[in-house]
């Protein structure tokens, strides 16, 4: 069936044979209710009253979740004649609807070559793959295909490309796994992934590594060595860390080498004319980013072309001894969180999660995972981390802030605490608080290398107390982060700092730890200050975007909960009913807890022994920051109790403090696709609290324009630059009078996005905060380590401005947190960024006049916002 609607009866009975017997048809759905799924209906009904209404039919389902749908799998279905109802591609061991599979097979015609790359998400590997197609399919008579498979990771994660060339037409719709060459990017890879295993006899292997033929022994698992040996694999080795700095690509931009190596390693097109054809394509893609992109991207098709060399595979190989991969059973943490850390999320990481049978989810029925789950994940994926050098260092706290992955930590140690650590592990006294040491403590593991922290350090007299160094120097340190962070917090430290200070928000764990979002992301830093602010009595409604990516990276969770296992509870529905979604949280809780308020009232009456602590529950039941405590002391003093009031109350315990309702998402849905319910859920006047992550595009599917998308921006429908303005999203939520609405920046103002944040939760009605969040689609030409270095640009500049608006400010409800701008650098900031540069290389008058055009909105605006503190301010 090539077209669903309409459907055409007669072709399809026209299509059938006369001797069909059996039709089994094949749904890509699931329609749990229905009495079949949708095609399976239309075939029974297609066939009533032609010579085929007597044959048998069944009904499978295929390929849901997006599973592989292989030709052994098809060859089931053919073989199948009792199981009406049926499915392939998983393993059904609950319902036992599944059909047996038998051995895979290989249905490329002869000559296809296959060839799987695994690279790591973001290092070029998959568009340098898309790239080689191009040329393939453009410039021989070969047929190509490409598939890209991918884990959820914004950044950082694993990407699987799977490229098949040949003579013959290529028919196959399913991943490869007999490949006649295989190349690894990353060379962590090699303990993780069964990856040379699927060579067929003789085939290549690529590896891209900083080892040299005489270490490389040492780092190969014995398993894949001896499968190199029995296999008669040819094995290269690459150092693209090391050409990818000295043609100035940089150590992790591998992916123009590794695909020059490619192609002189198939020789599917001969050398010089590869050579040529991939250097046109780079001219053509990069050419908008400015010559010297260029002549970079050139200079490393030129190395890559050569630098591989052949290691000869030692006879002792064939003896060496499986060693088994690097996923191995957890056994520090919770039975919940360890049950789904070594029976999932161990599996599913090694990218074996395909053959997990059904009934390894039965404890997850509803869908809902354990938090903190990311901390066993322990990627190690940054090339540098930062080094911290206790004498430059002021304590002040900023790298901690602005860390996107929560990955560096001050910590308070007693006298005692620092004299047990691990041996060398680095303090000083702590200001201010002398029966303290402070320490700031990195985890190597899950730091990205982003570099932000170090960009923000300020340092001792012109000496940072950051600096970043190879991650091989050290993975020794993680032992004091891992030992630092099973301490119990300081109650004490937090109070003299104060958590609503920079400084003192960070000596509270960060409930969001190691999230996938991409190295230096603009938008984490201000969901992990949230948490450690509000986390242990927080809701979230995540919109689909990014933050439902990195804030859910399936398998692992980088959602945590601190000592006593409060931590923030999180769902995502859908990306356009997000708001209306929490706003439905909120209703429940509040049904509930009202219920349970009329209870207390009652006890306040009848039981004189709890009157004060009950008391003290009803007069602060509205106020998030006290009730909790009020809670404990009132479950406490109801924990004995027999009664059936008091019994019913410590049954619903979990609902009877305040919570923090909050509501996250991008610019795209609170701009666009979700203003409708946003507009509505401001409009209720309930408290609840909005963040809108602002990166001024969709940046989760690769960075189309929304509203928020300022003038002259190039983004993705909008190539030629956006013609028209910004909307003024805050604006319209000032217009109600009783909106609490705040526009944030952190790196341009750190203190001003904490006060923001602590006001808008405490605002006892709805609440909207804006926070300008760079991205990797902005292309900031200085790199994602400076994206605070660009916030505090933003600001300086009048691109973007702080502000808030605080109903109950009676007469000074808006503070222009901004000082007036300096907008003579406005122009040099829009082209330190290739959104805005880039139209300027392919249409510089259209780019002048938007970027003009831009500048005076943004001049008008802060008139605007100036006139604003005389009319609100009376
Ligand atoms: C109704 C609907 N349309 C499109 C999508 C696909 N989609 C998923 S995330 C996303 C972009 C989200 O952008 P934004 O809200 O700005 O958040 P960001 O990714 O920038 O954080 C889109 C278009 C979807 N999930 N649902
Ligand atoms: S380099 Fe980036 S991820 Fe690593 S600790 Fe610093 S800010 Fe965090
Ligand atoms: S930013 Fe630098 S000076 Fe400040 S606490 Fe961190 S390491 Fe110390
Ligand atoms: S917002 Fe941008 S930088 Fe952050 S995770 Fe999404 S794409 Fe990456």
């Amino acid at each position: 069936v090539r077209l669903y609607r309409p459907f055409s009866k007669d072709a399809f009975v026209k299509a059938l044979p006369a001797t069909t017997k059996v039709i089994s048809v094949l749904d890509r759905t699931k329609e749990p209710g229905s009495i079949g799924e949708p095609l399976y209906l239309d075939v029974v009904a297609a066939l009533q009253g032609t010579q085929f209404a007597n044959c048998t039919i069944l009904s499978g389902r295929y390929g849901l979740g997006s599973k592989d749908t292989t030709p052994a799998q098809i060859v089931a279905v053919y073989q199948n004649v009792d199981k009406k109802r049926f499915t392939i591609g998983i393993d059904d061991d609950v319902t036992h609807l599944s059909l047996k599979i038998g051995p895979a097979l290989v249905t490329t015609p002869e000559g296809t070559v296959n060839c799987k790359f695994w690279g790591l998400g973001a290092d070029g590997t998959v568009g340098a793959n898309k790239n080689s197609i191009k040329i393939i399919g453009d410039n021989t008579d070969m047929y190509a295909q490409a598939y890209f498979d991918y884990d959820s990771k914004k950044s950082g994660g694993v990407t699987m490309s799977h490229l098949r060339f040949g003579k013959k037409p290529i028919k196959s719709t399913y991943l490869i796994h007999r490949a006649n060459f295989v190349a690894c990017h990353n060379p962590a890879y090699m303990t993780k992934f069964n990856m040379v295993q699927e060579l067929v006899d003789g085939g290549t292997f690529l590896l891209n590594c900083v080892w040299n033929k005489d270490e490389i022994a040492e780092h190969i698992p014995g398993q894949v060595k001896k499968y190199m040996y029995d296999h008669k694999i040819n094995f290269y080795i690459i150092n693209g860390v090391k050409i990818g700095i000295e043609t100035g690509m940089g150590p992790t931009r591998i992916n123009t080498i590794l695909q020059s190596a490619f192609f002189t390693l198939t020789g599917i097109i001969p050398k010089e004319e590869a050579n040529k054809l991939m250097k046109d394509a780079a001219q053509k893609t990069y050419g908008r980013k400015g010559e010297d992109v260029v002549k970079k991207n050139w200079a490393a098709i030129d190395a890559g072309a050569n630098a591989f060399e052949k290691i000869e595979i030692p006879a002792d190989w064939a003896n060496a001894q499986d060693e088994g991969l690097e996923f191995k059973d957890k056994t520090e943490g919770t039975k919940e969180v360890l049950d789904f850390v070594n029976n999932i999320q161990n599996k599913v990481s090694a990218q074996e999660g395909n053959s997990l049978p059904v009934s390894a989810f039965k404890d997850y029925v509803d869908g809902s995972t354990p938090s903190g789950t990311a901390a066993y994940e322990k990627r190690g994926i940054a090339v540098n981390v930062p080094q911290w050098n206790p004498d430059n260092c002021i304590q002040c706290n900023f790298c901690s802030y602005v860390c996107p992955h929560g990955a560096i930590r001050p910590f308070a140690f007693t006298a005692d605490e620092a004299a047990k650590a691990p041996e060398g592990m680095l303090t000083k006294p702590m200001t201010g608080m002398p029966d303290y040491k402070f320490g700031i403590q990195v985890s190597v593991l899950d730091c990205t290398g982003c570099g932000s922290c170090a960009n923000v350090c300020p340092g001792m007299k012109g000496e940072k107390a950051l600096e970043m160094k190879p991650i091989a120097e050290e993975l020794d340190r993680q032992k004091f982060f891992d030992y630092a962070v099973k301490l119990p917090e300081k109650d004490d430290v937090v109070a003299k700092f104060k958590e609503t200070t920079v400084k003192g928000s960070q000596f509270k764990k960060p409930l969001l730890e190691y999230s996938g979002a991409c190295p230096g992301c603009g938008e984490t830093p201000y969901a992990k200050l949230i948490t450690q602010l509000f986390g242990d009595r927080m809701y979230i409604a995540n919109a689909t975007g990014c933050s439902s990516i990195w804030g859910n990276s399936s398998p692992s969770t980088p959602y945590t909960v601190n000592a006593k296992g409060q931590g923030p509870a999180w769902d995502n529905s859908l990306f356009e009913d997000n708001a209306e979604f929490g706003y439905g949280m909120l209703l429940a809780q509040n049904a509930i807890r009202d219920r349970l308020k009329k209870e207390v009232e009652e006890l306040v009456e009848k039981d004189a022994s709890v009157k004060d602590v009950a008391q003290e529950w009803l007069d602060t039941f509205s106020v998030g920051a006290t009730n909790g405590a009020a809670t404990d002391k009132l479950v406490a003093a109801l924990a004995d109790k027999t009664d059936e009031l008091s019994k019913d109350l410590v049954k619903n315990k979990d609902f009877l403090a305040k919570k923090s309702q909050w509501i996250f998402g991008g610019d795209g849905w609170a701009y666009d696709i979700g203003f409708g319910g946003l507009d509505h859920v401001l409009a209720s006047g309930k408290d609840i609290n909005v963040m809108v992550f602002d990166t001024e595009v969709y940046s989760n599917t690769g960075g189309q324009s929304s509203k928020s998308t300022p003038t002259g921006a190039v983004a993705q429908f909008a190539a030629g630059g956006k013609d028209t303005g910004k909307k003024d999203l805050p604006g319209i939520a000032m217009s109600y009078g009783y909106v609490y609405v705040a526009h944030i920046n952190m790196g341009g103002d750190m203190q001003q996005t904490v006060k923001a944040i602590a006001e808008a939760e405490a605002y006892p009605g709805p609440s909207l905060i804006i926070a300008y969040a760079p991205c990797i689609n902005h292309g900031i030409k200085k790199g994602m380590a400076k994206a605070m270095t660009e916030e505090k640009l933003a600001l300086q500049t009048g691109y973007w401005n702080n502000f808030r608006f605080n109903p109950l400010g009676g007469d000074k409800k808006f503070t222009l947190d901004s000082k007036e701008p300096d907008f003579t650098g406005y122009q040099d900031f829009l082209k330190g960024e290739v959104r805005y540069l880039s139209l300027g290389l392919k249409n510089p008058e259209r780019a002048k006049a938007l970027d003009e055009k831009n500048q005076a909105e943004s001049q008008a605006r802060y008139e605007h916002l100036k006139k604003l503190i005389d009319l609100y301010n009376n």
